[in-house]
């Protein structure tokens, strides 16, 4: 029997016990439609809003698809060959529970691309910076004749990378987030790479430790390995023997990355071998010269040559909405790290400006420590502007620390945060929480924030 007519019959005698249950019909719900439909299989979709974002994308790909909206029918889990699920659903949730408890497997978008994707993948986790290192990656890739498809968290959805199948590539890229790592059972990562862990998505995962422990299972069953050395914790959960590379801030023993000093210059360095002057790296700050570091260990992995990896840091400019210029008023400037959603990025981001910062902050909180961020930043602050659902929260943390000015809106926000600075400051937006509350999503937010410095009188 063909491949081809092996996948049918398999897909046939699936149909005709149970179907499958998709739960989410979101960007990583509609790549799921997609991939059952191209596997010829059935589906159930659900999803507990009345009108979910794909819901008309999913009506145009099968017309008559079997949808609940609004509600989860605990009957239908009884009638589910397993429970294909949206990562922005908590593993708590009631009616994951219920899958459960009836022995309804659970599966991920994660699982599903790793049993199909025919070329290895390296996959990327991390509080902060993993868009910034899967997208350093794939530029190495590309300037190194290699090809890489990169997705997950970041942009396309992992199974719609399976769509250009056609052109099997060398690598794919897959920035995972801890809502994919948490209950993805089987990832066998050719590299693993681990960035850093601070507090973030604690209302999805209930605690701290339960959020490290997600971000740890990257490692379970990877090939090879890059940790950072500040984690004291990370060779507690790394495979016996696997191969590893660290990289971090301080200087690096032989084979492993780092920073050295020569005459008064801070370069990126492996070993003794001193790479690139970290004023030639393009992207700004300490956190970003820690992502390049990182990206160096794990292209080395991957067999890119060193000198198309330093090419790439000498010259990409880095994403939108991180630490992106929105220009200069009254000498005051003015910068753009919309994507700072958690604080362990706001104070990064704040750390990285030479000054003192007007800062604004606020959204939701997702049940980030606060004390922390104003603690760790107000010796640099003039002043924090705050706004969203969470400004009465950040101003308790701030109040007694810094001048702080509570706002309704962006706006609102800039222009307060432009009458208190002085010329040679820096109005940072670093919201150190998600934008939901006031925006379709943090690019909407860096947008508004553009648009409220080009208003500002000069
Ligand atoms: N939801 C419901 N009811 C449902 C289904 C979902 O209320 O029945 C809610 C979820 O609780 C969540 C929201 O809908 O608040 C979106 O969840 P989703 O799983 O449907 O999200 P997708 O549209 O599929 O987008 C997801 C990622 N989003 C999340 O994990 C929340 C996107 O990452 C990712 O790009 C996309 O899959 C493709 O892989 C975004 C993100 O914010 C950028 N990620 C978090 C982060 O980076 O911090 C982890
Ligand atoms: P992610 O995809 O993990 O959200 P990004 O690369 O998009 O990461 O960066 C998001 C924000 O996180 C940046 O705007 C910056 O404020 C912060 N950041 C980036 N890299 C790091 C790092 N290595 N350590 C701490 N904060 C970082």
């Amino acid at each position: 029997m063909s491949a081809a007519s092996n996948k049918k019959s398999r897909a046939h005698k699936r149909s005709a016990r149970k179907k499958d249950l998709v739960y989410g019909l979101g960007t990583t719900g509609l790549s799921v439609a997609r991939y059952l439909q191209r596997s010829g299989v059935d589906a159930h979709y659900v999803d507990s809003r009345e009108s979910p974002p794909c819901i008309d994308e999913l009506k145009e790909l099968c017309g008559d698809a079997d949808t609940t909206l609004g509600s989860l029918p605990l009957k239908l889990l009884k009638n589910s060959a397993r429970v294909i699920v949206s990562p922005g659903i908590a593993d708590s949730d009631d009616y994951l529970r219920a899958a459960r408890d009836v022995n309804v497997d659970v599966v991920t978008d994660i699982e599903l691309f790793v049993q199909e994707a025919k070329a290895p993948f390296v996959a990327i986790t991390g509080s902060n910076g993993k868009s910034t290192v899967t997208t350093l990656l794939s530029l190495m890739c590309a300037a190194a004749g290699k090809t890489a498809l990169a997705g997950a968290n970041l942009g396309v959805p992992a199974l719609d990378l399976l769509l250009e199948d056609k052109h099997k590539p060398d690598f794919y890229l897959l920035e995972l987030s801890s809502f994919h790592l948490q209950r993805t059972k089987d990832l066998p990562a050719e590299v693993a790479v681990l960035l850093n862990i601070s507090a973030d998505h604690l209302d999805w995962h209930g605690s701290e430790d339960e959020y490290r422990e997600a971000k740890y299972r990257i490692f379970a069953q990877a090939r090879a390995v890059v940790v950072n050395r500040a984690d004291s914790e990370v060779g507690e959960h790394l495979p016996k023997d696997v191969s590893c590379i660290s990289f971090g801030l301080d200087k690096p023993a032989a084979d492993q990355y780092g920073l050295r000093q020569e005459d008064g210059v801070t370069y990126l360095a492996r070993g003794e071998q001193l790479l690139l002057a970290v004023a030639e790296v393009a992207i700004v700050g300490v956190h970003n010269q820690a992502n390049a570091l990182a990206a160096l260990a794990c292209g080395e992995m991957m067999g890119l040559g060193m000198s198309a990896m330093l090419q790439v840091l000498h010259e990409f400019p880095g994403l939108p909405h991180r630490m992106q210029s929105a220009g200069r008023v009254a000498g005051v400037h003015y910068i753009n790290d919309s994507k700072a959603t958690n604080v362990g990025a706001a104070i990064a981001s704040v750390e990285s400006v030479a000054g003192l910062v007007v800062l604004i902050a606020g959204g939701q909180g997702k049940g980030g420590d606060f004390d922390k961020l104003a603690t760790a930043t107000c010796s640099r602050l003039r002043a924090a502007v705050l706004m969203g659902e969470d400004a009465a929260l950040l101003d308790s943390a701030f109040t007694e620390l810094t001048p702080t000015a509570l706002v309704a809106e962006m706006s609102a926000a800039v222009a307060r945060a432009a009458d208190l600075a002085e010329s040679g400051d820096t109005v940072l937006l670093a919201p150190a929480c998600a934008s939901f509350d006031q925006y379709r999503n943090y690019q909407q937010r860096g947008e508004d924030f553009c648009r409220a410095v080009e208003a500002l009188p000069r």
